[in-house]
């Protein structure tokens, strides 16, 4: 068993590029089963058998159908490490065709499958459950073609983020989607969750950035809506089905997406705050002082810094504060743009909204403030176990959670803390504990669900329902809503075969 876990060490290092998530997956420990751990029934799925494998492997070649149980297992295990599958076959496709072929074959014979991006997820989704054959998109990692002029990518769902981000910023473009997870995440996974992240507020959401989408259907059938432009107006907009919908109503093979231009100026200011009411007024005065320059306006209270700063020595360039905020522009005059965020800066630390803070244009010291914020994500994982909450609440409420739940918790939890994209009204609320028990998971759910609710908010506001949370989606979908998302599954996947057991509650 020892060597087991020697030789998983060794494989998660060996797939993994992000800095941060090497770090904090060395410590590695399997995860309990997700069936076990979530008392989960396996739906009536054929059994993969060694003809199943065979067949795999004549459509695939030898190497790149995985079936060694140390191969296999880190792809069973979720980013967070609270999920795990039981899957024995993870497949590595490298065409449409292929996508194509596998799943007509499962189809056929009933097998249930999982489809597979970076596996940065947050709620389960890209795991299986039980036996789920994995089809991991990795090796789809072509870009197609580029229209500097209108901005439209073309490209394999397999595509890492951050690479494509690098390939066209090469042109004087990016990618209209940014997030802590771009070294590992790809352009499929980040589709087919709708990802958010850290510009939403400037850039829009994919369901806007998307210009088309090439799926496979459960039954194999190739769905074409890869059109790059920005206007077609020629019927029901299929792509939409396929964005957000987890991997449950098709796979996503190819992705068109509207890059936009690469700003000039990029500034980034870091700010101490006192109280979260200041940083809704900072919120109110940046949009009017910033105006079409603002691109992004994050907030994270102490404890959540000081966990990241502590466990992950990274360096916080103020000193301690009750609360912080990052407020970055994107323009195209960098005095201009600088000028305008100091000034920013010195209004709001004269009427006392911004206690203290910095303001660069400088790319080294803008890297270093954005790593911070970005690994918050990861920085529990080396402490114990985290429970996540990703919602979104009126901007009023957005904070309420989080002293509510450190009363509740009464100090069971090692720390409670609360941050993410005030822009968009979406808080991330992290609860670290020294290890996942029943009885904490029973005081946070459906308390938190339920509280989001009060509020009319959204339980899950970016990243997904996936395994996680599909008995607590009717917090906030009404049942009609529910009802159709059921029919189109049953029209799409008629035998269920596509991410069983995620987003959808039982049928
Ligand atoms: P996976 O995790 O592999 O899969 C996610 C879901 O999509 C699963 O249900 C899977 O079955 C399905 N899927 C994957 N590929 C395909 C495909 N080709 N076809 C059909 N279904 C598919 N999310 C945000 O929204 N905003 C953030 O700011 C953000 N920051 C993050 C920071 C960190 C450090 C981490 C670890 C995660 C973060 N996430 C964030 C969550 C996660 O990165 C996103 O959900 C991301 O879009 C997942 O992409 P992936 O390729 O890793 O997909
Ligand atoms: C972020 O904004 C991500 O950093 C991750 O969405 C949030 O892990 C989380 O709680
Ligand atoms: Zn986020």
């Amino acid at each position: 068993m020892s060597i087991m876990f020697r030789k998983l060490g060794i494989l998660i290092k060996s797939i993994e590029k992000n800095n941060i998530r090497e770090k904090v997956r060395c410590a590695s420990t399997l995860p309990q089963l997700s069936s076990e751990k979530y008392n989960i029934k396996r739906k009536q799925f054929s059994n993969v058998e060694s003809t199943d494998v065979n067949y795999f492997k004549r459509i695939l070649g030898e190497e790149r159908v995985l079936t060694e149980e140390t191969d296999v297992m880190p792809y069973n295990i979720d980013w967070i490490k609270n999920c795990r599958g039981q899957s024995s076959v993870v497949l590595k496709p490298k065409s449409t065709e292929e996508v194509s072929n596998i799943l007509k074959y499962c189809n056929e014979r009933r097998l249930a499958v999982c489809p597979q991006g970076g596996n940065t997820g947050l709620v389960g989704g890209s795991v299986p459950v039980f036996d789920e054959i994995i089809i991991n998109f990795t090796l789809m990692n072509k870009v197609i073609s580029l229209d500097e002029i209108s901005g439209a990518l073309i490209c394999e769902s397999g595509c890492i983020l951050e690479n494509l981000d690098n390939y066209v910023r090469d042109r004087n473009l990016i990618m209209p989607l940014d997030l802590g997870a771009k070294g590992t995440c790809q352009i499929g996974g980040n589709a087919s969750t709708n990802a958010g992240g850290l510009r939403l507020l400037r850039y829009g959401n994919l369901h806007g950035s998307i210009l088309g989408i090439e799926a496979v259907k459960a039954d194999g059938t190739v769905i074409d809506c890869l059109k790059a432009l920005k206007k077609d107006n020629t019927g029901y907009h299929l792509k939409h089905l396929f964005i957000g919908s987890e991997g449950t109503l098709g796979v996503i093979t190819k992705v068109a997406v509207h890059c936009p231009a690469l700003p000039k100026a990029v500034t980034l200011g870091f700010f101490g705050v006192e109280n979260f009411e200041n940083i809704l007024q900072l919120y109110r005065s940046a949009k009017t002082s910033l105006g079409e320059i603002l691109s992004a306006f994050e907030m994270a209270d102490f404890e959540a810094i000081n966990t990241t700063v502590k466990n992950l020595k990274l360096p916080n360039p103020i000193a301690d504060y009750p609360f912080y905020v990052l407020v970055e522009t994107h323009g195209s005059d960098e005095g201009h743009d600088s000028e305008k965020l100091s000034r920013f800066l010195s209004k709001e630390m004269d009427s006392g909204l911004i206690l203290d803070g910095t303001v660069t244009s400088e790319p080294a010291k803008i890297q270093t403030i954005w790593n911070l914020r970005e690994s918050i994500a990861g920085a529990g994982l080396v402490q114990g176990y985290m429970f996540k909450y990703d919602v979104s609440l009126p901007l009023r409420n957005y904070y309420d959670l989080v002293p509510q739940l450190r009363t509740k918790l009464n100090g069971r939890a090692s720390v409670v803390f609360g941050y993410g994209h005030v822009g968009d009204g979406n808080i991330h609320i992290n609860v670290i504990v020294p290890e996942y028990t029943k009885e904490i998971c029973s005081l946070l759910e459906p308390y938190i669900f339920e509280e989001v609710s009060k509020f009319n908010g959204s339980i899950s506001a970016e990243h997904g329902i996936g395994f996680r949370k599909p008995h607590f989606i009717h917090y906030s979908k009404d049942p009609s809503a529910l009802q159709l998302m059921k029919d189109l599954k049953q029209l799409m996947d008629p035998n269920g075969i596509l991410n069983p057991y995620k987003v959808l509650p039982d049928m």
